[in-house]
């Protein structure tokens, strides 16, 4: 049963009752929640904070599946979140939202994406390790990685203020392991499953550079 369907109970608190509810479960207008990071406490205990409010990422629509990718090709990780309209009937209710980072693309990062040549084609099952001054990172490459969506299959690691990855390793699904050294920040690795790197400037960033 959905809130948004019947918002006259909701708001007079009858839809809460079991009189309304009968066998069915409720759902709707809770705000969704995304948790930063705030790394581990001084008992080692990792910390998050909700940042959803201060972001404007606490929408309220009935929203089901997320998926994270640089939609708009700048280097960090924007998130789309589709919406389910439940029995209300209203599409207008459930279209997509798409949070944008605006910040993320100012530190350095580096993005890898993978050609499989034996393996398959998109690399899924491939994990990619990086070691940089800040630690070491890893990516798997998957499919399916929620429900009702899909993450990008280019893979992101934020390297704060390092300006390049010591070293770069891919273990494809196939089994070959390569390993790259010095790769520079800000740019887009594209790797072809035994053969070399390639490093590439992301489309936006192509466009930015033909502005000026
Ligand atoms: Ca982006
Ligand atoms: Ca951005």
């Amino acid at each position: 049963m959905s809130a948004v369907a019947h918002i006259k109970e909701y708001k007079t608190g009858r839809f809460f009752s079991d009189e309304f509810r009968g066998d069915s479960s409720w759902n709707g207008f809770e705000h969704n929640v995304l948790l930063r990071n705030e790394g581990a406490d001084e008992t080692g205990t990792p910390r998050f904070d909700d940042v959803a409010m201060a972001t404007g990422a606490d929408d309220i629509r009935d929203a089901r599946g997320m998926a994270v990718a640089d939609f708009d090709n700048d280097g960090d990780l924007d998130i789309v979140i589709n919406n389910n309209p439940g029995d209300s009937g209203r599409a207008e209710q459930a279209q997509a939202v798409l949070l944008r980072n605006n910040t993320g693309e100012r530190r350095n990062w580096l993005a890898v994406e993978l050609r499989g040549t034996s393996s398959n084609r998109d690399a899924v099952g491939a994990v990619v390790t990086v070691e940089s001054g800040g630690g070491k990172q890893l990516r798997y490459v998957t499919a399916g990685s929620g429900y009702a969506s899909q993450q990008s299959a280019r893979l992101y690691f934020g390297l704060g203020d390092q300006t390049q990855v010591n070293s770069l390793t891919v273990r494809w699904p196939g089994g070959l392991v390569q390993r790259f050294e010095n790769v520079k920040a800000k740019q887009l690795a594209q790797i072809t499953e035994g053969a070399g790197l390639t490093n590439l400037a992301l489309p936006a960033k192509r466009d930015e550079s033909a502005r000026k």
